[in-house]
């Protein structure tokens, strides 16, 4: 018989919302490695930043970077998506490989990904507060997240702030992917549990969030 060559995937369970599927561990651990040393090489010539927010300018709790041709950046302003890196005047680096593929085996959509957001929750106090990802003009395309390194609390709520919510860990190699019904719902992330895992040099979770801004021609 001969031997599949497709590799083996894990299945994605229910979260209990609508549109909304966990892959755990869909990367194995060679693959996580693999990426982490790719992200790290990258970020020696596009160093991760620390965001503010808008209007009040107050400093975020983690670091961001982008690839791909769009990234998401807080300004002043408001938040929104810009082709180059204010910080470098460049260009932000090429979409790994790795998460190209990704994308196409999981997202159901007919385009690619054009921004892959870097969160990088580096110390204990990391953490994201309640939001919608309602930057983009794709809305019929879901949105996919991997994370590596500490696991991480993560919340999902409804459509209004004051909704009910629910919270559920993710761990180094899950993948989640959000779309349909749920791809606005308030999400964030309440915490990372530090020493959870050993795969970020340094400790830490990094989560990368892959997103098709425009909508295809
Ligand atoms: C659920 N990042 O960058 S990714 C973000 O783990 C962001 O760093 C989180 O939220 C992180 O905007 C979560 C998973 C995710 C992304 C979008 C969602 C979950 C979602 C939209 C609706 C519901
Ligand atoms: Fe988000």
């Amino acid at each position: 018989m001969p031997k599949d060559e497709s590799p083996e995937r894990a299945n994605p369970v229910g979260t209990g919302f609508d549109g909304i599927l966990l892959y755990p561990g869909f990367l194995e651990e060679a693959a996580q490695r693999a990426l982490i040393v790719e992200i790290k090489a990258v970020f020696e010539t596009s160093s991760p930043y620390r965001p503010h927010m808008p209007r009040t300018g107050k400093p975020w709790s983690i670091h961001q970077a982008n690839f791909g041709p769009l990234g998401w950046v807080s300004r002043p302003d408001g938040y929104g998506y810009a082709p180059v890196n204010e910080a470098t005047n460049r260009p932000w680096p090429a979409i790994p490989e790795a998460l190209l593929r990704l994308w196409d085996e999981v997202a159901d959509y007919p385009a690619p990904p054009e921004c892959c957001l870097v969160n990088l929750y580096d110390t204990p106090k990391s953490r994201m507060g309640l939001h919608r990802d309602e930057d983009e003009e794709a809305l019929d395309a879901p949105v996919v997240s991997l994370s590596l390194g500490d696991t991480c609390v993560f919340r999902v709520g409804g459509f209004a702030r004051s909704d009910k919510s629910a919270s559920f860990r993710l761990s180094s190699g899950d993948v989640l992917v959000i779309g349909g019904a749920s791809r606005l719902r308030y999400h964030g992330v309440d915490r990372v549990i530090p020493g959870s895992s050993q795969l970020v040099p340094g400790g830490g979770r990094i989560n990368l969030t892959l997103r098709r801004v425009t909508k295809p021609v």
